[in-house]
């Protein structure tokens, strides 16, 4: 169904369980045991406890939750949900003993899926990614980003970059779209990755930035993806237009790519498994959210663990993302990443709610209209069948979602 046929939320929704740091202001609070909402217009006109409901609410049309857990939207802040074809071959010969690195070195891994995301029409892209895209939604995701980066050529990657304004149009769904032409080496450039990011920084980044494709520009900064001096040429490209950054950091290798992204003012480091004690000053000093990838880290069978304990230390916000991507990471449940964050990488269950909402949504350049609730926000909030916040990253493949509601509209379940 399309997102303007799902039923209004305007109303008063009563007898809600606010999760512990749901309101905006309120990071560290307790959350409210029998609080309401008032949605007018699609935005949120009124929250607070129910016994404190103003007067001239209490004639609206009524949502009972009955005691529902409510947590903001969710945010998915680290994908590339669209793409041709799968990979899951690749999976095979990873079991057999190959590395991801070798098997991108022997032309497979991202640049197979450039081929096939190449041979894709806009319209088969767009079909794929929905469906992809449907068990986001019905776990509570409100607001995702898209990246770029499996065309490598003007015209394949607006391709995708329109595709993901579609998904948002379609779907009722924020979209920031990320601009990720520095991913991989297309087969064409072989040899010549000077000439491909010079065609980057000059043709491609103006070109759908002018179309108003692109809200970030991000770059795999790696050994198989590209230098640091690479990376810094698109981040001047992206500074010269107003863009702000965010980079695939120390993934793989300690590049020094979170200072460099830091230096740009990134509004996240993402992956960061092997970020360095300067890389993490440099992004606390910038206000630069870690963006934690367990389902990478988890389907490379990683072993060397990114500094949770130094990053809690220095205050860094700390996100938490799928990653979702043919590749590394064929994930489609946010939960399940949640879990992963406590169970793999030891987050607490606040730091993995925090890390898919309020801190997912700085990541995003989100955070004064998504990620917490408050009056004045367009109404993206959840309601769960759990007793308790902690149940959501406890459970796995689990679905406890009853209803979201997004950009104001009952668009899963119901209350
Ligand atoms: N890091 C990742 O985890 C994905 N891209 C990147 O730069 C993997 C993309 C892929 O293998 O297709
Ligand atoms: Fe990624």
């Amino acid at each position: 169904m399309n997102h303007s046929q799902h039923p209004s939320a305007d109303g008063l929704w009563q007898h809600l369980r606010l999760a512990p740091g749901a309101l905006a202001g309120e990071a560290h609070s307790e959350g409210l045991a029998d609080a309401a909402i008032v949605v007018r217009q699609g935005q949120i006109a009124w929250i607070g406890a129910g016994a404190a409901l103003p007067a001239v609410y209490a004639g609206l049309p009524r949502f009972d939750a009955g005691g529902a857990l409510v947590t903001p939207g969710l945010v998915d802040c680290h994908t590339h949900l669209v793409y041709g074809g799968q990979r899951a071959n690749e999976f095979a010969l990873r079991l057999a003993g190959a590395s991801y690195e070798e098997i991108s070195r022997a032309g497979g891994g991202i640049v197979s899926t450039v081929r096939a995301t190449r041979e894709a029409s806009e319209d088969q892209l767009f079909e794929s990614a929905s469906a992809r895209l449907q068990p986001l939604l019905a776990e509570g995701v409100c607001a995702i980003e898209i990246k770029s980066g499996y065309g490598l050529a003007l015209e394949h990657e607006r391709k995708q970059l329109r595709v993901a304004r579609r998904l948002g149009q379609a779907h009722g769904l924020t979209v920031r779209t990320s601009f990720l032409g520095a991913h991989a080496l297309p087969p064409e450039y072989a040899g010549r990755s000077g000439d491909y990011i010079d065609l980057v920084c000059r043709d491609m980044l103006p070109a759908l930035a002018a179309e108003g494709l692109i809200d970030a520009v991000d770059v795999f900064c790696e050994r198989i993806g590209f230098s640091l001096a690479e990376t810094e040429q698109v981040f001047q490209a992206a500074q010269a237009l107003g863009l702000p950054v965010k980079l695939h950091a120390e993934q793989l290798s300690d590049m020094g790519g979170a200072a460099l992204a830091a230096r740009y003012g990134a509004l996240s480091c993402d992956h960061i498994e092997h970020l360095s004690a300067q890389g993490i000053a440099a992004m606390k000093q910038a206000g630069s959210v870690a963006v934690l990838l367990p389902g990478a880290y988890y389907a490379l069978r990683d072993t060397h663990l990114p500094p949770i304990e130094a990053l809690r230390e220095a205050g860094v916000p700390m996100a938490v993302a799928t990653d979702h991507n043919p590749g590394t990471s064929p994930c489609l449940s946010l939960l399940l990443m949640m879990n992963m964050a406590c169970t793999l990488f030891r987050l607490t269950v606040p730091e993995a709610l925090a890390g898919v909402t309020r801190h997912a949504a700085r990541a995003l350049g989100l955070q004064a209209t998504h990620g917490a609730l408050e009056a004045g926000r367009p109404a993206n909030f959840v309601l769960w069948d759990l007793k308790e916040a902690a149940e959501l990253a406890y459970w796995f493949g689990q679905r406890p979602m009853r209803c979201v509601v997004r950009q104001g509209r009952i668009a899963e379940g119901r209350p």
